[in-house]
């Protein structure tokens, strides 16, 4: 094997342009013995060393991923819970700035309180610059509308847990999907009442009950409905029952991969449970159209900071967290119930694809 390379002038890579901060030095061990300039990086081995000899490309893939996720979109999946008349519907609509939630067909106009919950998914497609993401809403109407609110968590949990068993259905058929149709539940807003008080007992005992098998976001509901300082008490108060009961909700302090992500997650855990105002009516405010809600005093807008928490939840759910919520489903939750399946069952056996049901989100 020839050890020493002698210097050469490489050509330009071709595609892409290389960025400035490739060519900055990267960790590497000098071979002392065989010439002056000659580095090889660690992770490379045998291999010729990157940092001296050229642009190799491998930052490409990020662009090559971009592409793949352009060119197939995503999914995501987002279940609301709470009980009705607490904003659900509303607030969907407000993140997705548009019609997403009760726009099923079939959705009857005069919603009746259901006798009990009842789980209705509706699926769009939403596209932004050229990214097309799969949502589907999870409404559970009929949540905590009863007089005997007992085990109502139950529907919701088998629903969540009917989505990990496709799932897990799909991954062990001979013949795969090419990619599966994902259906798990990503995310699950809890919505609590603005009473000012305490957390109901049903609250408590949903999030305890859930929180291990889906990423629970829970939120003060129509914060408008409360003054600031009665606001700020109340997510105090909150925040300290939930770690009384030992309610673990997303980001959860155990999945933190490192230092920075803990740092980070730590400001949005000690911001929540944030404190949201919904609405999908616009008004002109300072010549400018903005969602809002018009009181007899003014125009509450959801995306002013100085008004509620809505943009704080909306960054945290989708321009900070998204592909983590999907991560964390797919990594410890989806893990969690694949490995109790496949240990009660002594291994799921293999299934044709003739006996799954084809999603039908
Ligand atoms: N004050 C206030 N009212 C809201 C808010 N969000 C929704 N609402 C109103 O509350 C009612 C019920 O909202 P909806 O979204 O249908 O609630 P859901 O039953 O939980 O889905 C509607 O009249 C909404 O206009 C909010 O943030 N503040
Ligand atoms: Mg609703």
């Amino acid at each position: 094997m020839s050890d020493v390379v002698p210097p050469e002038v490489r050509p330009k890579p071709v595609v892409p342009a290389k960025p400035s901060n490739v060519g900055a030095p990267s960790p590497s061990i000098p071979i002392g013995t065989h010439g002056p300039n000659l580095a090889i990086s660690h992770a490379v081995g045998h291999g010729l060393g990157s940092t001296l000899l050229g642009y190799i490309g491998i930052d490409t893939i990020i662009e090559q991923m971009r592409k793949k996720t352009m060119k197939t979109g995503f999914d995501f999946n987002i279940m609301v819970v709470g009980h009705s008349g607490l904003g659900k519907s509303t607030l969907v609509n407000t993140l997705f700035k548009s019609h997403v939630s009760r726009k099923s067909a079939g959705w009857a106009r005069d919603e009746k309180i259901p006798k009990t919950v009842e789980i209705k998914a509706v699926s769009h497609v939403i596209e932004e610059g050229g990214v097309k993401m799969k949502l589907t809403v999870v409404d559970t109407p009929g949540f905590g509308d009863q007089i005997n609110n007992d085990n109502c968590w139950e529907p919701i949990s088998k629903y969540i847990n009917e989505q990990y068993e496709k799932f897990l259905k799909e991954e062990v058929n001979i013949t795969r999907k090419k990619r599966i149709p994902d259906t798990r539940v990503h995310c699950c807003i809890y919505f609590i009442s603005p009473t000012g008080h305490f957390l109901r007992q049903l609250d408590t005992e949903f999030m305890k009950r859930l929180s291990h098998s889906v990423n629970i976001i829970p939120v003060i509901a129509k914060a408008d409905t409360m003054t600031l300082e009665e606001r700020q008490e109340f997510k105090q108060r909150v925040r300290k029952e939930l770690e009384v009961s030992g309610i673990e909700f997303y980001p959860q302090k155990e999945f933190d991969e490192d230092m920075e992500d803990k740092s980070d997650n730590d400001k949005i855990r000690e911001a929540m449970p944030f404190a949201v105002v919904g609405s999908d009516k616009e008004y002109q405010v300072n010549g400018k159209r903005v969602l809002g809600r018009k009181t007899a005093w003014g125009i509450v807008e959801v995306e002013n900071p100085n008004h509620c928490e809505f943009a704080q939840l909306r960054d945290f759910l989708i321009r900070s967290h998204l592909q983590d919520l999907k991560e964390v489903t797919h990594n410890i939750h989806y893990e969690t119930y694949r490995a109790k399946r496949l240990n009660e069952n002594g291994g799921l056996h293999p299934i044709s694809s003739s006996d799954t049901q084809e999603s039908n989100l």
